[in-house]
């Protein structure tokens, strides 16, 4: 039995496929004095919560791995012994490294705007914790340098998305996770970013920026609303979101998995603008399976080929099956051990849609950054030469890869 159990293990092992950026790609560094940030796993399994290591003999002090992000370690300092002999620790601090990678919490999913109005592109990012996460760029637009990230705050507290009771499709495992998905535009025309989500409980929701150019400052989230009720679709999804002639649009799978258009009416509302379908007429479905397998699909409206025309670049995780559930991108076509796969459908011109594609390199290999589970992928102008393509792994690493090392042929 146990020479077959080993050998089971090999094989899973031998199968399981690896991430793939082209080569010589590196995190984004983080560009605090002596690249300091917030040392973080680099374990591309995000289910790593609660793990404690004692050090020192007599009133050690704890280091505990998945206290503020299931990789992040903090440190708590014994500081004192309380009547009844229990160990009094301090607040808790983010324990730093030296030439850190920026670290977004882990499953996370990017967007690229100028978020403190100086005209420099930065990055806002949520994660499967539920934060949403600021990253400064105070280098250039051509060559970007991150301070490592600030939780966002909107009604006046940190924004932290958690499926609670019911909003998780899983039940109560998943009750302590957000995997929020947000995306930026100007949504009322006041000239200041405001933010969208998508979530683990497939709402969506806006965050107004009350706020002003250089100091953004969000009231609490409010539900968009299509016809009277709460616009809601797949689980773990983010809206695409672009201004498209004089109107705002937005994009998101909806309830029945399939890519759904809808208009700005107001602050709060959209209306319909029907299923978004590919040339051939047929509509977009986006989920490899149901329950679990469903949703984890990270929309981005972006000109990727500059013709005008906004194209999709969509983040994804393993089980997604764009646009079907026989032929569809990543799983069924590369193989079941796959991982999350960006993928780009180019618009015809006509608002349908190309088939998707993955995004290759100069080989031909088709760009994974790690991990079975979602995150995103946005296209930007960032870094020199754009269109660029900005991605990350499970384990809350960001990766900008120029564009023209990247080949989207079918
Ligand atoms: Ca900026
Ligand atoms: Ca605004
Ligand atoms: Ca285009």
């Amino acid at each position: 039995m146990k020479p077959l159990l080993l050998l089971l293990l090999l094989l899973i092992t031998a199968c399981r496929a690896e991430p793939h950026l082209p080569p010589g790609t590196k995190a984004l560094p983080s560009a605090a004095p002596k690249g300091r940030g917030p040392l973080a796993l680099v374990n591309l399994n995000h289910h790593v919560l609660g793990h404690a290591r004692v050090f020192g003999r007599k009133e050690p002090d704890l280091f505990v791995a998945g206290y503020g992000g299931p990789q992040a370690v903090h440190l708590f300092r014994w500081v004192d012994t309380a009547e009844n002999g229990a160990p009094v620790f301090a607040e808790p601090v983010s324990v730093l490294q030296e030439n850190a990678d920026l670290y977004a919490g882990t499953l996370p999913s990017p967007t690229t705007v100028d978020w403190n109005g100086d005209g420099v592109l930065d990055i806002l990012a949520g994660n499967s914790e539920g934060f949403a996460l600021f990253f400064e760029n105070i280098g250039s637009n051509d060559e970007p340098k991150f301070l490592p990230a600030k939780r966002v705050k909107a009604g006046g507290r940190e924004i932290q998305v958690q499926a609670g009771y019911s909003g998780s499709l899983q039940g109560l495992q998943e009750a302590r996770w957000g995997y929020l998905s947000p995306n930026v535009i100007d949504w009322n025309g006041d000239s200041l970013p405001d933010i969208i989500t998508g979530d683990i409980t497939g709402n969506y929701m806006i965050y107004l920026n009350r706020g002003t150019k250089t100091e953004p400052k969000f009231y609490a989230a409010h539900p968009l609303y299509c016809d009277g009720i709460d616009l809601h679709g797949m689980w773990r999804c983010r809206p695409a979101v672009a201004k498209i002639g004089e109107r705002i649009a937005l994009a998101i799978v909806d309830g029945d998995d399939q890519f759904h258009l809808y208009w700005r009416i107001d602050d709060y509302n959209v209306e319909d603008g029907g299923k978004l379908k590919l040339d051939d007429g047929k509509l977009i479905g986006t989920s490899g399976g149901i329950g679990g397998q469903s949703g984890r699909c990270k929309l981005d409206f972006f000109d990727w080929n500059q013709d005008g025309h906004m194209d999709f670049v969509i983040g994804t995780g393993r089980v997604v099956s764009i646009p079907d559930r026989e032929t569809g991108l990543p799983m069924p076509t590369i193989g079941k051990k796959t991982l999350g796969t960006p993928l780009l459908m180019l618009n015809q011109g006509d608002n349908t849609f190309a088939r998707p594609v993955a995004f290759r390199d100069g080989e031909g290999k088709v760009i994974q950054p790690g991990g079975a589970h979602e995150t995103g992928a946005v296209g930007t102008m960032l870094g020199e030469d754009g269109p660029n393509l900005l991605i990350c792994n499970e384990a809350g690493r960001m990766f900008l890869i120029p564009g023209k090392e990247l080949k989207t042929t079918p």
